[in-house]
């Protein structure tokens, strides 16, 4: 058979910005008046958005369900929102004014929500509905999909030509073992698990990791008035310039009660422990042929265009790579994707495939900074984009926004967010917050658009 198929059905397995993107892609599609497949997107979570969709639980949900969101209370976006707009739903579409760089994640989440629901795409969604298990017949080229309703309990088996896995990978925590910890008498979480840090006040708090969940659960720490913060490396320190009070340590050695000692040999009392030690790429709902297994990076292996499964090209991964960009770039991913579904784009044979995988992946080993990823991963989104009629937009100055927040946190680790940047999409130059990141204890919408925030009194204080 052929990969091009007609009329057939899609399953898409979440409905965060991923696959949330899928269905924009193909809505986008059939407005201007092509015939597209049938969707079907299961989502096991009651409402759309993936991490963006904030939950106060942890652990288990009320179905018994691993909570996949690793969001908290108050998050902000870390990079400047000009790095992530789409270009087919501006921000100046979305808020009809200038706003800050730095959105809390309510109003992000809003704004991804809000490109869809002038669609009917919600109706192709099974909310609370999770995918349990797939099985490919190779012979009839179908794969058969167990999905089971979470509030009823009912299993049902449904069959597809594709497979769009859009199921994230930074919901299963990567929890290391440390000498002594079973020892600690005090809180231990894994970053998945932590939803505020107003408990901590008056604490001496630990987060290990030197990655965005370290940075960013420690500087919530200190905000909400920790006695301290320490940060534990096992590679290489953030080297960020900390206020009094945040410092980073080498990696632990080992735990006896409230005291850490660390591998340079200081110790410390501790009163909580955050493990930001990052996620594994899991997919419980996919037997191993068909299952991605990968460090977290930008360039997974076996990927081809970094969402065609090499073995498999019926089944594709959409925002599978560490991510610099995010919202754009899975656009490109899924219009491209929808566009090998449609029969727009020709997938080359398995030998080209193989020889594309071999060539990004040769270059990905050669990258030695972060600017170097991102230029990467720039360069990665624009070859998609070529493929696709997704609105062109600036790559290289999207570029320089990043390398212009890097050195802006470099500056000022507690006060980047209050920076601005331009629209590479529409030219608008985001305005200042009314209120400083440091000095911000609610994130709502509503305190977020008050023109006037004496107006509107932070809920929290
Ligand atoms: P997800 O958002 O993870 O969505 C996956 C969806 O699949 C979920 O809704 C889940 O319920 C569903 N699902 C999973 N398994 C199944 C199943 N078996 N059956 C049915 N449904 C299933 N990016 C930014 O651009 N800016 C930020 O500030 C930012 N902050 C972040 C903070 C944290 C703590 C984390 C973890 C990530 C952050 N990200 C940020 C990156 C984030 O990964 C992306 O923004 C985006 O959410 C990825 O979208 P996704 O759809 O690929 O995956
Ligand atoms: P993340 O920071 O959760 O971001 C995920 C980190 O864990 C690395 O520093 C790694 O060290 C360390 N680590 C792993 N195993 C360890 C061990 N055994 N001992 C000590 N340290 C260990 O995870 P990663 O993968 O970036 O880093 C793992 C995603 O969440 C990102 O996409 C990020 O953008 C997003 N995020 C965003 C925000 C905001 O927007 C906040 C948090 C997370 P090493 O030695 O491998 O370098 C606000």
């Amino acid at each position: 058979g052929t990969y091009v198929t007609n009329r057939k059905r899609v399953a898409i397995v979440g409905a965060g910005p991923s696959g949330m993107a899928q269905l924009r892609a193909f809505e986008t599609a059939a407005r201007a008046g092509a015939d597209i497949p049938e969707i079907v997107c299961f989502e096991k979570q009651a409402d759309w958005g993936g991490q963006w969709n904030f939950t106060w639980r942890t652990g288990l949900d009320e179905y018994g369900e691993p909570v996949h969101s690793s969001m908290y209370r108050n998050l902000w976006s870390n990079g400047p929102k000009e790095a992530l707009e789409f270009a087919d739903y501006t921000f100046d579409e979305h808020f009809g004014r200038a706003v800050s760089s730095y959105p809390p994640r309510p109003v992000l989440w809003d704004y991804i929500a809000a490109r869809l629901k002038k669609t009917n795409v919600r109706d192709f969604i099974r909310f609370q509905t999770v995918v349990r298990w797939t099985e490919y017949d190779a012979e009839r080229e179908v794969f058969t999909l167990t999905v089971e309703n979470l509030p009823t309990g009912e299993t049902t088996t449904e069959e597809f030509d594709h497979v769009v896995v859009a199921s994230g990978h930074f919901a299963f925590p990567n929890v290391p073992q440390f000498p002594g910890i079973e020892t600690f008498p005090g809180h231990i979480a894994h970053a998945h698990e932590f939803r505020g840090a107003e408990a901590f006040k008056g604490q001496d708090v630990l987060v290990v990791g030197s990655s965005y969940s370290a940075e960013d659960i420690g500087s919530q720490a200190f905000k909400m008035g920790a006695r301290s913060v320490t940060a534990s490396y096992r590679s290489a320190p953030m080297g960020y310039d900390w206020p009094e009070g945040f410092e980073e340590r080498p990696l632990i050695k080992r735990i006896e009660g409230n005291t850490v000692h660390f591998a340079d040999d200081t110790s410390k009392h501790i009163d909580a422990v955050i493990l930001c030690t990052g996620y594994l790429h899991k997919y419980p709902f996919l037997p191993d042929e068909l299952a991605l297994a990968s460090p977290n990076n930008v360039y997974p292996d076996g990927l081809y265009r970094g969402v065609v499964w090499q073995d498999n090209p019926r089944l594709a991964y959409l925002g599978a790579q560490d991510q610099w960009f995010t919202f754009n770039m899975f656009d490109a991913q899924a219009w491209y994707v929808r566009d090998l579904i449609l029969g727009r784009a020709e997938l080359p044979s398995e030998t080209e495939r193989s020889a594309s995988i071999a060539e990004w992946r040769e270059r990905f080993e050669k990258l030695s900074s972060d600017a170097e990823e991102v230029r990467f991963q720039a360069d990665y989104v624009r070859d998609l984009l070529r493929q696709t009629d997704y609105p062109e937009f600036d790559l290289d100055r999207v570029v320089e926004i990043f390398l212009a927040w890097k050195r802006d946190k470099k500056a000022d680790i507690m006060g980047y967010r209050d920076r601005v940047y331009r629209s590479v999409m529409t030219e608008t130059l985001a305005a200042e917050h009314h209120t400083p990141w440091l000095e911000e204890f609610d994130d709502s919408i509503e305190r977020y658009l008050a023109e006037d925030p004496a107006k509107a009194p932070q809920n929290a204080e």
